[in-house]
């Protein structure tokens, strides 16, 4: 069985409250019906938060739903597995999936039920058998409901005979996992422990974490073939940077499965971004002192930039006129150019203060954001402006060096 395992779409985001990602959102699928001509997936999952928001403007749909007709016109022999996500409007999406089923494509929103209050073969509402496996597709759920996905993975079993596959769905966010990319909100998100869904699934294909990763295994961005024994559990990642604290490759999950209880073979394949962020000045320099600065630093910038969402980075002691964002509108306006501005700006202490106040500013970590951490390098890198004679590559080096000589120990 093979899957493409993509998540996190983020469909009709307008992002600084002015631009429409539709084009990037376009790239994308553009990118993934190319993988779909070169890898011909039995099933292409959706895991989730299909929709920037609940309630998208009707262009949106009719966007969204021409890219999945297009897809299906194309690969009508392709399965399409839609879930709902925690940003989508799971009675909303699941209101369409009726229309969709015709085209056989399935779209599940509402999640399954509690199993003593469950109607007679509600089961079929989430399962869908193919050819090569089993999806049991499950969407966002605020609840536990680990008995009931249990029970859904028996039912499949009672009918597997062949020993064929199991794929499921899920889109929430795992104890343990990186959530490098959700800084606003880590503190505050709630994980759940991966138990939660059972162990008789092979792969368990997820959405809500926007970095991708597998769980349990380091996260960087691998292209090569990985080969796991079932079960795997693993987030595809978001297809566009979502923000701007998304600073990772973008990538969709291609997933091979032998067997029932047999191996997971992973391929990420890379998605290209038409936009890219940044953070001005680049290269790490010191902040801006001065409005001016950042003008005349913009105007040399834009000579060469192009199709960049960017912000600034000021010293927290910098003066910043009121009228300073019209300004910087302007200047775009006059360019030319696709240049997308977040008027937000940031506003960092300097090297020397950032030691001497440690107690208080935006360097400071919260014991919970510590907690989330699994990787040392992630501390390291949120700490780094503390230590000035180290760079961020040494630090890796130096980390890989070690991991690679305790996996030589271990074999
Ligand atoms: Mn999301």
């Amino acid at each position: 069985m093979r899957i493409l395992h993509t998540s996190d779409l983020h469909f009709g985001q307008v992002i600084y409250q002015h631009y429409d990602r539709l084009d990037e959102h376009k790239h994308f699928f553009e990118q993934l019906s190319n993988f779909i001509d070169k890898y011909h997936p039995d099933v292409l999952l959706m895991s989730g938060d299909i929709y920037d928001v609940a309630l998208p403007a009707a262009s949106v749909w009719t966007d969204f739903n021409s890219e999945i007709v297009k897809l299906h016109r194309r690969y009508p022999e392709l399965n399409i597995v839609i879930v709902a996500g925690n940003h989508d409007s799971a009675s909303r999406i699941e209101s369409h999936s009726k229309v969709w089923q015709l085209a056989g494509i399935t779209v599940v929103g509402t999640p399954p039920p509690i199993l003593n209050s469950a109607p007679e073969g509600w089961e079929e509402r989430y399962i869908v058998q193919l050819p090569t496996g089993f999806v049991i597709a499950i969407p966002y759920m605020s609840g536990d409901r680990t008995e009931t996905l249990i029970h859904l993975q028996e039912y499949v079993a009672a009918s597997n005979i062949d020993n064929l596959p199991v794929v499921m769905t899920g889109h929430l966010a795992v104890v343990g996992s990186d959530l490098e990319g959700h800084n606003q909100e880590i503190g505050s998100m709630r994980t759940v422990s991966l138990d939660r869904f059972g162990s008789s699934y092979d792969y368990l294909a997820l959405g809500h974490i926007h970095k991708a990763q597998t769980l349990g295994r380091k996260t960087i961005y691998d292209e090569n073939a990985n080969v796991y024994p079932a079960p795997v559990a693993r987030y595809s990642g978001s297809v566009v940077h979502v923000s701007e604290d998304e600073n990772y490759p973008h990538s969709v999950s291609l997933v091979d499965i032998d067997k029932h209880g047999g191996d997971v073979t992973i391929r990420q394949l890379r998605l290209k971004q038409l936009r890219h962020f940044v953070t001005l000045p680049t290269d790490n320099a010191s902040p801006f002192e001065s409005s001016k600065d950042a003008l005349e630093f913009l105007k040399k910038f834009i000579e060469t930039a192009d199709k960049v969402y960017f912000r600034f980075r000021f010293s927290q002691n910098a003066l910043i006129p009121a009228d300073f964002n019209s300004i910087v509108y302007d200047i775009i306006d006059k360019s030319g150019k696709d240049l997308r501005y977040n008027p937000r700006m940031i506003f960092v202490a300097s090297d020397d203060e950032v030691i001497s106040n440690n107690d208080e500013g935006k360097h400071q970590l919260e014991l919970e954001d510590i907690k989330q951490m699994t990787d040392p390098r992630e501390f390291i890198r949120k700490t780094a402006r503390s230590y000035p004679g180290l760079t961020e590559n040494e630090i890796d080096e130096l980390f890989c060096e070690v991991e690679s000589y305790i996996k030589k120990s271990d074999a």
